[in-house]
């Protein structure tokens, strides 16, 4: 029977301090084989799992987590859902990624809580205005929705916004994507875990993977302290730590890894029905259904594998925030963190083979993979089910940084890079 969780059953739950409420998933001990081990159990390694075994039917699959399932990049981030990219192959991606997210609660039966209110993004000038319209354009043309926004319909939907004559960083308006918005990260985790577990796959949680097994040049499982697995094939999704898998693997990538920070304030009532970016002060908000203001801004400064974010960021997000919503100064900040994210050169993910036979990847979505969980784990699933690449993926190899076929996203990267 499957479950259903509602408001009524979490609290039933919670005041009967969590008794007789089955695990969403199993808690697997490892096997010595699988057909295949994902590493990684953020939401592209679960979603990789899930449609491994939904769409392929390959159930004999390990995901190998160094710590615990979604406590990566995809319990820290900010949970930002679009698709306004600037390149035709970037758009068919991400786009597909949307049209997933929108029947995910029901494919999982678990509430992720999608809340299309819109993603908008501010102009300050001129020069804001005429990018915009070119940025709005170019997802028009690719099928995306994209409407231009004046001043005063920025104002309707961000009343709180700062309209005062004499503002360091006039509104003259924007656009925004009304199909995007944020969803429950967690949730995304747990729901692709659940789905994945009932189909068969082994979540093992506490598992570094610390080496490869090869035989000859090819990758024939993973080394961790709890044994050796091995596998068919091995996939790697671990973002931040990417470029430290492919080192053990013996080959480099184009990735750098830096610390991407957030914050949220003490939960207030509801004051922003949307999410704001505005690239010029490089930060961005929105309000989370708990009613906490979620706040977030650019990489930190310098590579880094270190989770935690520098306070020159923090104060340098702060400060845009209190020019850009003075009202929000009465907030008080409740936490900050930091996630490892990697970014690829040109602003574009990698999804496919490597250059080690047996050893598949998927990484580099940098500071936005979050909405893109769904078809990052379709099209890797794909690749590894029946060897060749999706046809959404097809561009994303790592081969073009041989070639030189870059996709040059940075400019709709939403923050910068
Ligand atoms: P992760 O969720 O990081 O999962 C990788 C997993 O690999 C981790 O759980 C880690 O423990 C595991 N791992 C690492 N090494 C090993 C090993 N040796 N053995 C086994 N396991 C290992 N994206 C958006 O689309 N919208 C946003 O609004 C947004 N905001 C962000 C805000 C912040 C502050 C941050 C940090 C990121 C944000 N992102 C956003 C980016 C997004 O979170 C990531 O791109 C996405 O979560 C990556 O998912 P993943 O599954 O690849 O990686
Ligand atoms: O990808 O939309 C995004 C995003 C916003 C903030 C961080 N990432």
């Amino acid at each position: 029977m499957r479950t259903r969780y509602s408001a009524w059953n979490l609290f039933a739950a919670a005041r009967a301090g969590h008794r007789d409420w089955a695990p969403a998933w199993r808690e697997a001990e490892p096997k010595p084989r699988y057909d295949v081990v994902i590493v990684g159990g953020g939401g592209h390694g679960l979603a990789t799992a899930y449609y491994l075994a939904k769409n392929h039917g390959v159930t004999n699959v390990a995901v190998i987590e160094a710590g615990w399932i979604g406590g990566g990049n995809t319990g820290r981030n900010t949970t930002i859902i679009r698709s306004n990219y600037l390149y035709p192959e970037s758009a068919a991606l991400y786009d597909f990624s949307v049209k997933l997210y929108e029947g995910l609660a029901q494919e999982l039966n678990f509430n992720i809580m999608f809340s299309q209110r819109g993603m908008m993004i501010l102009a300050h000038s001129r020069h804001d205005l005429d990018s915009h319209a070119r940025w709005t354009n170019a997802m028009r043309f690719n099928g995306v929705d994209a409407e231009m926004l004046d001043g005063e319909a920025v104002r309707r939907l961000a009343p709180r916004l700062n309209f005062a004559a004499g503002a360091r960083f006039p509104i003259l308006g924007g656009f925004i994507q009304r199909r995007g918005g944020p969803a429950r990260h967690d949730a995304v985790a747990w729901g692709y875990a659940r789905g994945a577990s009932n189909l068969g796959v082994d979540i093992v949680q506490n598992c570094p993977v610390t080496g490869f097994l090869k035989q000859g040049d090819t990758i024939v499982g993973v080394r961790t302290p709890r044994g050796e697995i091995r596998a068919d094939k091995v996939a790697m999704a671990v973002a931040g730590h990417s470029t430290v898998l492919a080192e053990m693997a013996g080959f480099r990538l184009p990735v750098t890894s830096y610390a991407l920070q957030a914050m949220v304030s003490e939960p207030v009532k509801p004051v922003l029905d949307t999410v704001v970016l505005s690239p010029a002060v490089g930060a961005y908000w929105s309000q989370s259904d708990k009613g906490e203001v979620v706040i977030g801004g650019g990489l930190d400064l310098y590579p880094s594998y270190a989770q935690r974010g520098s306070y020159a960021t923090t104060q340098q997000v702060l400060a845009a925030t209190l020019e850009l919503f003075p009202s929000f100064s009465r907030l008080r900040l409740l936490r900050q963190w930091a996630g490892i994210v990697d970014v690829v050169h040109d602003s574009s993910p990698i999804i496919g083979p490597t250059p080690v036979p047996g050893l598949y990847l998927n990484c580099g979505w940098g500071t936005g993979g979050f909405k893109a969980i769904p078809v990052g784990g379709w099209t890797l699933a794909h690749v590894l089910a029946t060897g060749r690449n999706h046809e959404l993926a097809a561009p994303f190899q790592l081969e073009r940084f041989a070639t030189g076929r870059l996709i040059d996203e940075a400019a709709a990267a939403g923050i910068a890079h």
